[in-house]
Order: structure tokens, then sequence, then C-alpha cells
């Protein structure tokens, strides 16, 4: 494949003014009828009056050509050349339009890219470049155009015909079938683009919005999940109400749809006016999904409709700019949900996330900048860091300039660029000229790879009463970058007193104090900050709500860390304190294994915990994240050499620890919590949300004890409650225990109940396929027997596969390869299959460098007999090439 890179971009030679699209589609191939009205790009054609237009050349794949004709005139083989991604054309004048029929095969599309079926109904999922596997177009974000699409199919088969935009016609046609004809009065790129056809039930509600005007929504799904969609709809009302009040942007066509479908490669699609979800991401009610689940439908549904602003209205110029639409649309989901829920709980999942993951792929051979600079395939740059870190990097512009200059920065980006394909760049400026600031510097954050480490000591001189803060910032090389240059590092900080309070806080220089919170600016290398009217020796608290998106060290003891744990008056912090203590304990046990010592857990961990337990008046969200310690794949991506084993034992070890020193408050808070739970029933509130994570994280560490009260517990638990939220996390802890039997039997009674809901399955085996007990890999190949079980299913692939490799890291990193060999054995089928997914599942092995000499070997090995398997996809071979060089 052909790498692309940012530093070629040029402007596109034609634009389409309008795309008349009219699509028939039949069981086995449908028909896409394409008129494209073009001109010539005027931005182009300084030279044209010479040398004449150049060729047009247009996307396509996939695609059998019937007819083509241009200005009514019809074209032969002899006036274009086609080859398998393009067809190359000369047009005649300036201005013409391009009539083309193709067919193409959606009943056997695979890959789920382009047009294809989910169960019975036809969808489309078109970015980043499906749309070329559709019709033949200019498929690239800077090319928008106004669409009308007619949809015809059999009327008994697909009752439901949608499309972007408003409906403005519809009507029957002889043999069963009928057509509806949809028009989008905006300019979109292609990869909005959008169809659906169904047998598809829909729950309808509205929206007034902020200037009086009704908006009708509309969630459509097939008719046995018709009781799953309230959560989605007042996600949706939620949401819209937020962008209001927070960026003051408002709906701006008269009908908003959501669909649901199975089959998805992605999380969601943002289509305009017409979003098309992963069922996973859009279906919830107590019965069927957990609270997790239920908050992720909220923050996607948030995250889709936010696009219709960061995204839609104001799209990419090219895909290099992904993180300009992800990354402010991720920031803005973020806060959305913070708002919604517990903000300090939000930006804990999220950094667990981002640590865990995001700083093991900046770490690792696919690193690359938020914005990257070249790529084969573009499927594979929908990463963490254009997500996740590209999300940190608008949250540190919010910090900088605060929420009033951040507000301003994106009203004058939505004025200047709104109907407009721009760059990050761009974005930036705006944020620039609206506060009349310099990011010059601070946009190295979008070129430069790896995530930075800062390395902070301290200096107390009791005479002088000054307290200085010493920075030092580095970044370590990634691929093509061995060099960095200083980033601007944004840290938030307090200083504590002996009782915890923060001191008033004053530079050198300023003339009074202000408050115990800001945020200073490291720029340099190195730097330091030196606070005056310091009585005595403080304690610091830094990179509060992690300011930035580095990795942090100062020389905590682990008293200190307690004592923050406690203080900090930023709870960010304090949950930090927690796992920066716990990673230390971890880390001693793990020295302990390696050398074949007796483990031997520091008692100040087990206090720390007794202590939160026995704080009725502590937030219970807090608790439970604070009594959770850092997984495995947290250790592993801390670790210079990842020992699987020891990291496994450690985090057991300590587990068992926990259930038995702390088992009478942990029962206490097990036996409180559930009986509320039996009392109430499931309620979807935030306090609720808080007393089952808690009251499920107690019933973990209880079963650790194996005593035969907690097994009664569980299995009354799981048979005796009325969500999923319990009935899971009984299941998950049973599947985690010795209880055979018992095991057997919920597994059973479980699945018998939930055959048929496909969701449910897939937490059926994502519970089975985490399972650390020795015996992973076989439990696992036998689960994909199971009729519930197919490849074809994106959600299946990632519940099993996914999670098996990426969660139950004892088992897939066995010693003898075993793991590595049922991993590449399925990325090779997935290859042929669906390649993004393929590519998707390919990570845990592009980690190699991470473990020992023995498994490097192994899973190279896979690597090299992956890339040896024959046809690769692009998706494929980016990503396994990159990881053996
Ligand atoms: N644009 C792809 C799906 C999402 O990020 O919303
Ligand atoms: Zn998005």
């Amino acid at each position: 494949p052909k790498v692309i890179y940012l530093k070629d971009y040029q402007a596109p030679e034609y634009l389409i003014d309008e795309t008349n699209l009219t699509f028939e589609l039949y069981e086995d191939h449908s028909l896409v009828h394409a008129q494209l009205v073009m001109r010539r790009n005027p931005e182009r054609a300084a030279g044209d009056a010479g040398a004449g237009l150049p060729p047009l050349v247009l996307d396509g794949q996939q695609l059998e050509l019937l007819a083509l004709s241009m200005d009514d005139q019809a074209l032969t083989a002899a006036d274009y050349q086609l080859d398998d991604s393009h067809l190359t054309l000369q047009p005649k004048a300036a201005t013409f339009t391009l009539d083309s029929t193709v067919r193409i095969h959606p009943e056997t599309n695979t890959a789920l890219e382009g047009l294809y079926k989910s169960g019975k109904m036809f969808c489309t999922q078109c970015e980043a470049e499906g749309f070329r596997k559709i019709t033949y177009y200019l498929d690239r974000p800077d090319v928008m155009s106004k669409f009308t699409t007619t949809v015809t199919a059999e009327q008994h088969r697909y009752p439901v015909l949608l499309s972007n935009g408003n409906p403005v016609a519809s009507g029957s046609e002889e043999g069963g079938r009928h057509w509806a004809t949809w028009q989008d009065p905006f300019k979109k790129p292609a990869y909005l683009f959008a169809l659906v056809a169904g047998d598809l039930w829909c729950v309808e509600d509205s929206f007034t919005t902020m200037t009086a005007r009704d908006v009708a929504l509309r969630i459509y799904v097939e008719p046995e999940n018709i009781d799953k969609v309230q959560h989605a709809m007042d996600s949706l009302k939620k949401s819209m109400r937020w962008d209001e009040e927070v960026y003051g942007r408002e709906y701006d066509l008269d009908i908003f749809m959501i669909v649901a479908v199975n089959d998805f490669n992605m999380g969601a699609m943002e289509n305009k006016g017409l979003n098309i979800f992963n069922s996973s991401c859009v279906l919830a009610k107590a019965e069927t999904a957990t609270d997790a689940a239920h908050q992720r439908v909220e923050a996607v549904v948030a995250h889709e409709y936010f696009h219709n602003w960061s995204g839609n209205r104001v799209t990419c110029r090219d895909w290099f700019q992904l993180s300009l639409k992800e990354g402010f649309t991720v920031f803005r989901d973020a806060e959305f949900s913070a708002d919604m829920n517990s903000r300090t709980v939000k930006r804990i999942e999220d950094v667990a996330f981002l640590r865990t993951n995001q700083f093991a792929e900046d770490a690792g051979p696919m690193a690359h900048p938020v914005r990257p600079d070249s790529f084969m395939e573009i499927s594979n740059f929908y990463t963490l860091t254009v997500y996740e870190k590209g999300s940190e990097v608008v949250r540190m512009i919010h910090t900088l300039l605060g929420a009033e200059g951040f507000r301003k920065g994106t009203d004058l980006y939505f004025e200047r660029h709104d109907g407009q394909a721009v760059t990050c760049d761009d974005f930036i400026k705006a944020m620039e000229d609206a506060n009349g600031v310099d990011l010059t510097q601070f946009k190295r954050w979008y070129s430069q790879a790896g995530t930075p480490r800062l390395a902070v000591t301290e200096a107390f001189d009791p005479a002088a009463r000054t307290y200085t803060l010493s920075f030092r910032q580095s970044c370590p090389a990634t691929p093509g970058q061995a060099e960095k240059l200083p980033f601007v590092i944004p840290v938030e900080l307090g200083l504590l007193d002996a009782a915890g309070n923060d001191l008033p806080l004053r530079l050198a220089g300023e003339a009074q104090a202000g408050g115990g919170n800001r945020v200073i600016s490291v720029t340099e290398a190195e730097q330091s900050f030196t606070f005056v009217d310091i009585a005595e020796k403080p304690l610091p608290s830094l990179l509060r709500g992690l300011s930035a998106p580095v990795k942090l060290s100062f020389p905590y003891d682990r008293d200190q860390l307690m004592f923050l744990m406690q203080h900090d008056s930023d709870g960010f912090n304090r949950w930090d304190a927690g796992q920066q203590l716990s990673v230390q304990v971890l880390q001693e046990l793990i020295g302990q294994h390696q050398r074949g010592e007796p483990l031997q857990l520091d008692p100040r961990l087990l206090t720390a915990f007794r202590t939160l337990l026995d704080d009725e008046s502590l937030d219970q969200a807090m608790v439970a994240e604070m009594l959770s310690l850092p997984s495995e794949a947290y250790l592993t991506e801390i670790s210079e050499v990842a020992d699987v084993d020891a990291i496994h034992a450690a985090r057991e070890f300590t587990r068992q620890s926990i259930g038995a020193t702390l088992f009478e408050p942990l029962l206490a808070r097990y036996q409180a919590n559930r009986a509320i739970s039996r009392e109430t029933g499931y309620v979807a509130e935030a306090a609720h949300i808080a007393r089952r994570t808690l009251q499920n994280i107690a019933l973990s560490y209880l079963m650790q004890s194996g005593k035969a009260d907690v097994l009664a517990a569980c299995l009354e638990q799981f048979k005796d409650c009325d969500n999923m939220t319990e009935r899971l996390s009984a299941l998950a802890v049973l599947v985690n225990s010795g209880f055979e039997q018992e095991k057997a039997e919920a597994l059973a009674c479980f699945a018998d109940y939930f055959k048929d809901d496909p969701l449910v399955m897939d937490q059926w085996f994502s519970v089975q396929a985490g399972c650390g007990l020795p015996g992973g890999l076989e439990r696992v190949q036998a689960l994909m027997e199971h009729p519930a079980f197919t490849l074809k299913n994106p959600n299946k692939v990632r519940a099993l596969i996914g999670a098996f490799a990426n969660q139950n890291l004892v088992n897939f990193h066995r010693a003898d390869g075993a793991g590595y060999r049922f991993l590449a054995d399925h990325v090779i089928t997935l290859n042929a299959l669906n390649p993004q997914i393929a590519s998707r599942q390919l990570a845990p092995l592009t980690r190699w460098r991470k473990y020992d000499d023995g498994r490097q070997q192994l899973m190279r090995a896979e690597l090299e007999r992956i890339l040896a398997s024959g046809e690769l996809s692009s998706d494929v071979f980016e990503v396994v090439s990159k990881s053996l060089a």
C-alpha cells in the first residue's frame, strides 16, 4: 500500500455542487445511480488557460460500472480509464454533469464499510473512505455537496427508508416496491452520507430549541428492542440542551434520527441528521444493561449529537486533521458526562483509561502525533491518540484560557468556519485570535508523538521562607521522531500545610497571594518556580485533575501518599495518591515474587483502605474508585519489562489480603448496600449507581475468602435482582471463583435466559474471556464454538477475542505462545472478512517490546506469520509491518 503524507495535501481539482443519488435495493445486488453537478475548483484554475483542464480522477472501489455519461453524452470505455480504485476521465468544460450507474453487493459485504446488510436491514458506514464503495466520487472531506437521495426497495421487507436531511417525497411502485426521497439542505462531505432501509420501529419525541423551533426526534430499532430506547432518547434531549447552554449551539434540521444496528465496526457514526449506532451504544434498560453501559449510551449519544457542530457544520479538510473533530468532540462529551454525573469520577475513569491504553499506544510501534504526518490506511488512525489524547490537548487549552476564554474561542471558530472543511491550525488560530494569546509552542502537542515525562523535585528554605519546585521535562523517541522540543505543560497544583489545607500561593515577584489552587505553565526543558511566604515545608499536590497528559514523578513516600489520600482538596488527586500508593506496594510484591521470596504486603495499604471503608461520610463513588487496584494492564504499561506472572500474582495476593483483613467492614458495606438494592429496586440515579458500584466491589473482595455465606450472598444477588448491574457482577465474581458447580449453573442459567439478546450474550462472553484462572485459552476456544458466537459480528469479536487478549493478560501471555497463535489465527481469518476489525485486534501483539525475550520472539513470530499469510488488507499490513520495523 502507498503511504500518504500530510505535506502532499492539495485542494481538489474539481468540486461537486450537487449530488443526486438513486438507490435500487435488491436481495442479490443493488444499483446506484449518481448524478454529480460538478465544476472546476476556482482555487486550482490559475493555469488552465494555457494547460487546459486537468483529468477528473474519481475514487471507486468494488463497483461494477454499468453506465456513464457526461452532460447527457454516453461515454464508452475509450473515454475513460478504470482501475481497481479510480475512474479517470477528461472533462471538456469547466462545469458539467456526470451521471453514472454502478452495481454493488451489500448482501455480501462483510467489511461493513460502504452499503451493507446488518441482519435484515440495509445500512451504511462511510467514514472515512467508505463512500467510494457506493459510487464513483471525490471521496475526500474537503469536497462538500448538497445531497438528494432516493431509495427504492421492496415495501414489505423494508417499510422504512431513510437518508440524511428532510423527507421530501415518497410513493409506491408496481411489484410491491416503494420509494422515498430525502434532501439535505446542508453541504456535506460524502463521509457523512447515510442510508437505512429496514423493518424498523421507532420511538418518537420532540425537542424545542433555544429559538423555539420544534425538532422531531426518532430512534429506530428492530421491533424486539423497542423497550430499550428511552434512555438514549433522554440522553439525546439532555445533549441538545447542554450544547445550547454551554456552547450556544442549536440543532439545525427539523428532524434528528438515530438507527440501531447490530453489525457495526465503530461505536456510532454522526451522519448528518441520521446517526447510525452500534446497538451496544444505544440500547439500554435496567434488566439487560449495566450502569456502565447506561453511562456509555449517554456519552455516545452526546458525542454523535455534538458532532453536528464539531464535525459536520465545521468539518476536516483532510484525514490528518481527524482530531480536529474527534479530540474536540471527545472533550465536549466528557464535559457533558461530568455535568450529568460526578465530575471527579468521570475524570478518574477517563484518566485511568488514558494512562493504561493511550500511554501504551504512545510507547509502541504505532505511536503517532495527534495530527499524524502520514498513513497507509486512515482506518488505522481512529486511535486513542487522535481521540483521547486529542481531547486532552483541547482540555489543556480550556485550562490555559479558562472557561470564558475557551468559549470565546469556540464561538469564533464556529462563526469563522461554518460550512467549511478546516485544519487543527484553524482551530488554534480561533483560540488565539479570540483571546489575544500566542499558542505557537503549544501546537507541538499536535505534531510531536509520545508521552512527555515530567520529573519534579523540591527545595524548602526555612530561613528565606521559600519553597521551590523544579521541573524537568523530556519525551521519549517515537517512530520517525528522535528528538522532541519542550511542550507547554499546564500544571495545576496546590501546597498542603501540616493540617492538610491548601496554602495561599504567591510566586516570587508577585504582589499578593492568590488562592490555594493555581495553574503554572512549564514551557522549558528545565524550569523552577519559587513560592514565597512559606513558613513550613508543605506537601505538593501536583498535576491536579491530570492537567496535562504526561507521566509525572515526584519522590513521595508512602506516608505522604496516605496523607494526600485523606486531605487533598482535589478529589482526583486523592484518588491518584491512592493509586500511587497501590503501585508502590504492588511493585514491591512483584519484586518479591521475582526473587522467589514470600509475599509481604505493606500494611499501610490495608490501613488506608480501612479508613475509606470506615468513613461513611465519603462519597460512595469515590470510595469505590479508591478501593479499585490499578489494573494488570496499567501495571504492565508502567513496567520496563512486564513480568506477566509476577504482576498477576502480586495483584491477586493483594486482593486476597484485602478480602481477608477487611472482611468485616467490606461485609458491612456490602450488606447495607445490597439491602437498599433489594428495597428500592433499580434506580438509575447517580447515588444509586455509586452504591451499587461499591456493593459489587465489596462482593468481589469478599468472595476471595471462599466462605460459604459469601457464596450464598452472591448467589442470592445473582438470582434475586432486577437489573444487569447486580446480576452481571455476581456472575463475574462466581466465574472468577473456585465454586465450579455454582459457576457452571449460573453461566448456563444466564445463557438460557438471555440467549436471544445478543448484547447480553456479549457480556456473557466477556465475563468468561476475562477470567484469569488457569485454562483461559481453552475456555475461550470452546466459546468460539458456541452458537451465539460469530466472527462476522464485530461486537462478538470484541467481546470474546478482544476481551481475552486485552484483559486476560496472564492467559493471553502464556509462556508457550498459544495465546499469541490463537490471536494471529483469527487476525488472518478476519483480514479477509473485515480488515478494520482484524487490524484492531492486533494491538496486543504489537506491544511485544514490553515482554521478556522468550515472549518477544513468540510474538514476533506470529506477526511474521500474519505478514506471510497471503494477501493482506492495507489495514493489517500497515500495523504488522510497522510493528516489526
Ligand atoms: N466519526 C466516527 C465515529 C465517532 O467518532 O463519532
Ligand atoms: Zn467522534
